[in-house]
């Protein structure tokens, strides 16, 4: 170890003292703000804090219960601070004189939190890299504000011409930056924890939403619409793996209770119905695939899932559009908007939802919660508003929706497509292997009623299909070819049940949806 250097005033010891403290407030700014963008997941602050109530022993409990009384958690999350001012300040204090050891409590706080943080039930992958961050951020502002004060210290500790106003100008830097990072990093981390635990307390409202019964429930899936081969899309995508695309920069966080779905604009009478009123009607079941126009040809922005909603329809039929209406502009909270030709979601065939189950369970936060539209059909752009809360019945001649201006067509119907999900391309087999070539392809509330795939220069052959459950929905499909040596490219193209083939023409998603074959490479040797 070496010498304490000679050049260090014992009476700045308070000043490496609160660079430690500040560096912890550094921890915690980066460490919450982490936290906040992962949802509310991974704080260190509450995952330490609920480690402490895990651990401690009985008889410490029961003595902080009968201290405090309800006031206990505040006495903690209190003792917890105290400590922690205690201990960094003390790392502050042997940074300065000993370094890099302050450093290192720091590093070693901060592996204590990652074990809190890693091991509380349910924690997500993710979940440690707020600490991780945290734990950076600390030890650079805690090695940066420990330059400045040792700068300041220099020129006091060499005495030549001009020292006190060197001194002066160290001085002021030194405090200038302490002041600024502390007042930075106490503004972010208190602001990042209040909004963590805002989102934390919207999604203890989702957890507590009990969604009725259907009054019409769906068709079973039969068995037959899924096939058994390794590598496919499952027929129904779980909510974790549906695939969200959206504006918002943070999920808007909506209180049920707080909600209420207006439809007005060109109708007979305005109507307005709360979340306790749409859940008394009598909800419906519809399978339906929704896809996003940006999906290229290939792409997984698609999924398949049970949406539990009331019809459109009939929300339309009370308000009684007047004549002359073509479209309804649906808003979210957030401002999104699409523009819905009027005549799908008054069309008896087209299960347009107001949907706010998903799969069995109320609507996800990402994917709309409390209440989001859902039109088999049509792409995402122009229908599948969520957070919705107002429909304006209005005309295409007078209103646009949000992607309209911005270079995307005014309607979106979904186009034939088909994809290959096995094997991937690039894939290698040996020779005689019999190889299942296998997807989902689509026209969502036209159907499919065939699939074709084509291997090297052979002609297109028919693939084995799944079982249809609706026309609104994909429907899986698989080729078992035998491999034969060589490399091929392997290309699959859908018939709609009206009887398109699906075109070879390739077209990129802008204006209004990808076109052209999928294929992969296969080589057998
Ligand atoms: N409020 C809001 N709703 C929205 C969007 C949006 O940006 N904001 N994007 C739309 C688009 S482009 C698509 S493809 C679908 C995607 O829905 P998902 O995220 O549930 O898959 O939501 C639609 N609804
Ligand atoms: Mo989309």
């Amino acid at each position: 170890m070496t010498e304490p250097d000679p050049r260090l005033l014992p009476h700045r010891r308070w000043a490496a003292a609160l660079v430690g403290v500040i560096a912890m407030l550094a921890f915690l700014a980066v460490a919450e703000l982490g936290a906040l963008l992962l949802g509310g997941a991974g704080s260190p602050l509450v995952a330490v804090g609920s480690a402490v109530i895990d651990l401690a022993p009985r008889g410490a409990k029961d003595l902080m219960v009968s201290l405090f009384g309800t006031g206990d958690k505040v006495a903690l999350f209190a003792l917890m601070t105290v400590l922690l001012v205690v201990i960094t300040a003390g790392a502050g204090v042997l940074e300065r004189r000993r370094p890099p050891f302050g450093a290192l409590v720091f590093a070693a706080g901060g592996v204590l939190a990652l074990l809190a943080v890693t091991t509380r039930s349910g924690s997500g992958t993710f979940d440690g890299a707020p600490t991780v961050l945290g734990v950076a951020a600390s030890i650079i502002v805690l090695r940066l504000l420990l330059q400045r004060l040792r700068r300041w210290e220099d020129t006091r500790a060499v005495p030549t011409v001009g020292a006190d106003r060197a001194d002066g100008v160290q001085r002021r830097s030194f405090i200038g930056w302490a002041v600024t990072t502390a007042a930075v990093a106490a503004l972010v981390g208190s602001a990042s924890r209040l909004g963590s635990a805002s989102l934390q307390a919207a999604a203890a409202v989702r957890r507590a939403v009990r969604l009725p019964a259907p009054a019409s429930t769906a068709e079973p899936v039969p068995s037959g619409a899924s096939l058994d081969v390794t590598g496919i899309t499952p027929y129904v995508t779980p909510n974790a793996d549906f695939y969200r695309i959206d504006t918002a920069l943070r999920v808007p966080s909506i209180d049920p209770a707080d909600w209420s779905l207006r439809i007005h604009g060109e109708v007979e009478e305005t109507v307005e119905i709360t979340w306790a009123e749409l859940l008394a009607l009598p909800l419906e079941e519809h399978m339906a695939t929704l896809s996003c126009v940006s999906n290229e040809v290939g792409g997984d922005l698609i999924g398949n899932a049970l949406w539990l909603g009331y019809p459109i329809r009939s929300l339309l039929a009370r308000a009684r559009p007047k004549s002359g209406a073509d479209m309804v502009l649906s808003r979210s909270i957030d401002g999104f908007t699409a523009g819905t030709p009027l005549d799908v979601l008054q069309d008896d065939d087209t299960q347009a939802l107001v949907a706010v189950g998903m799969n069995g369970t109320p609507l996800p936060a990402e994917h709309g919660f409390p209440a989001r539209l859902v039109v088999p059909g049509l792409f995402g752009y122009v229908s599948a508003t969520k957070w919705v809360t107002e429909l304006e019945v209005t005309r295409f001649a007078k209103a646009q929706g949000y992607w309209t201006p911005r270079g995307w067509s005014e309607r979106g119907p979904v186009k034939l497509e088909s994809r290959i999900d096995t094997p991937s391309d690039g894939t290698s087999v040996r020779v005689g292997d019999r190889v299942p070539i296998a997807g989902v392809a689509w026209q969502p509330h036209v159907g499919v009623k065939a699939v074709q795939v084509k291997v090297g220069s052979a002609g297109w052959q028919d693939a084995e299909l799944a079982d249809s459950v609706s026309a609104d929905t994909w429907r899986q499909w698989v080729y078992r070819w035998t491999a034969v040596a060589g490399q091929h490219e392997v290309q699959v193209r859908a018939v709609s049940a009206d009887g398109e083939v699906q075109t070879s023409v390739q077209r990129p998603p802008a204006p209004n949806g990808a076109t052209g074959w999928h294929g992969v490479t296969i080589s057998a040797s």
